[in-house]
């Protein structure tokens, strides 16, 4: 038994599934997860020893790759000098003004620990400051795991949303209202039936979490428009697209600025820190200076605001052009070995987050998305695995391209890539979906 399986059959007996977070425990492709030992640039090292070329990077939050030495230099620093104060301190102040130098939108935030924290205190902030209920999102996008945003849409086009997990109350949920992505229609639809009773429209700028699903061209500027003309707010979920589609994030890839915005992963350069903010009026009605409530112990954590601070100041031009070269060398091969292989593929990219799905129709919402054939997928994941490559263990996430790739890792993938289609192409047409 490899020291992975080992580790794996010890860690069921004490977490669920083995794991910390779901997506981990590779239930959408089969077989058990790696245990990782080491992670050190684009690469990780797992429990066996075996060196994997990481196309995950922490679910995004790795922009720099793992263990960059001025990010570990400066951690290592701040924990020298305590893990955490409960005390307000510089690092916080200089991580809030390289947020809002690089997203003006955000002209004052608040620190918490997760991108759910974040979300989920935009979220009431919105409803504070609006004294409305409802909030629109959309299906496929993830927020977190707040309860009244574990809502799946119901049946129809635009429906009240219905709990996606057990625990979650119906009540709960029955102020959520769900709209297909890229569907702007389907949200004016929304907005004139709950009239008055729109909080916000909620919504990843680029979509992470169905595989990766650009906004199509006006759809954003839509949802502006939209959510001016009915008294509800914009909030941009940029916990993953923030500092990585551009160092602006979407709202400067896109030209569009949201009242809102929430933040997570990069912002805090691998360690537990997220950030919501927004424009001053809003965020001036949070605890204590106004009326809404949120608190946290570990938030503005010195050693996750220093890891944030080091991260967030090597982010620029040159590395923004590198990432989009080496993301679209790894995209365009991607998809001529598909092509070669005379397998339909799609490959989805936004700046340096991108996914491959298997079906020969465009991918722009959560019902194309779900069409993919991820059969074949989970088998090309296997494939990749076996030869040393490691991507999202899901047809539905995205994989992530770091300042720590290069042209030779994007070809060795591509390389893997073909054979594992080639392999999967001989096991025999897969079951679809
Ligand atoms: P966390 O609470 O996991 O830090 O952030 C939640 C979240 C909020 N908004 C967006 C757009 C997100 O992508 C996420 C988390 N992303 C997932 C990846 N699909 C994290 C991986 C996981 O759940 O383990």
């Amino acid at each position: 038994m490899s020291r992975s399986d080992a580790l794996y059959a010890r860690a069921c007996e004490v977490m669920p599934a083995g794991v910390n977070s779901p997506v981990r425990a590779f239930r959408a492709v089969g077989g058990s997860p790696r245990f990782v030992a080491e992670g050190a640039g684009c690469w990780l090292v797992d429990a066996d020893g075996h060196r994997l070329v990481d196309w995950v990077c922490s679910w995004g939050a790795l922009i720099l790759g793992h263990a960059h030495p001025a990010v570990v230099e400066a951690a290592t620093e701040a924990l020298r000098r305590g893990s955490s104060y409960g005390a307000p301190h510089e690092g916080e102040v200089l991580l809030a003004e390289a947020v809002r130098e690089a997203m003006p939108a955000v002209e004052m935030l608040r620190f918490v620990s997760s991108g759910t924290e974040a979300v989920m205190s935009a979220v009431r902030l919105a409803r504070g400051a609006t004294s409305r209920p409802c909030i629109v999102k959309f299906d496929g996008c993830y927020h977190g795991h707040a309860d009244a945003l574990l809502a799946k849409a119901g049946s129809g086009v635009a429906t009240f949303g219905l709990p996606d997990s057990a625990g979650v109350p119906p009540e709960t949920t029955a102020h959520t209202l769900v709209a297909p992505y890229n569907d702007a229609e389907a949200v004016a639809m929304l907005l004139e039936r709950n009239a008055g009773r729109v909080a916000a429209i909620l919504v990843e700028p680029v979509a992470g979490n169905m595989g990766v699903v650009p906004p199509a061209d006006g759809f954003l500027p839509a949802l502006r428009r939209l959510a001016t003309e009915h008294g509800a707010l914009l909030i941009f979920d940029e916990v993953m697209s923030g500092f990585r589609v551009a160092r602006g994030g979407a709202c400067e890839r896109f030209g569009v600025r949201p009242d809102l915005v929430a933040l997570g992963k990069v912002v805090g350069g691998g360690m537990p820190a997220a950030a919501y903010g927004g424009r001053r009026n809003l965020m001036e009605q949070v605890a204590p200076l106004g009326p809404v409530y949120q608190a946290g112990t570990l938030s503005g954590n010195p050693v996750a605001m220093a890891a944030g601070l080091a991260t967030l100041r090597l982010l620029d031009a040159p590395l923004y052009e590198g990432l989009e070269r080496v993301s679209g060398r790894l995209a365009d091969g991607l998809s001529a070995a598909a092509a070669e292989a005379g397998v339909p593929a799609q490959v989805n990219r936004v700046g340096s987050m991108l996914s491959v799905f298997f079906t020969d129709r465009a991918v722009t919402d959560m019902a194309s998305a779900s069409s993919t054939d991820r059969t074949l997928f989970a088998r090309v994941f296997h494939g990749l695995l076996e030869r040393g490559v490691y991507a999202p263990p899901s047809a539905l996430e995205a994989w992530f391209v770091s300042a720590a790739h290069s042209d030779a890792e994007v070809d060795a993938t591509v390389a893997a890539f073909r054979e594992a289609l080639r392999d999967a192409a001989a096991r025999g047409p897969s079951v679809h979906g």
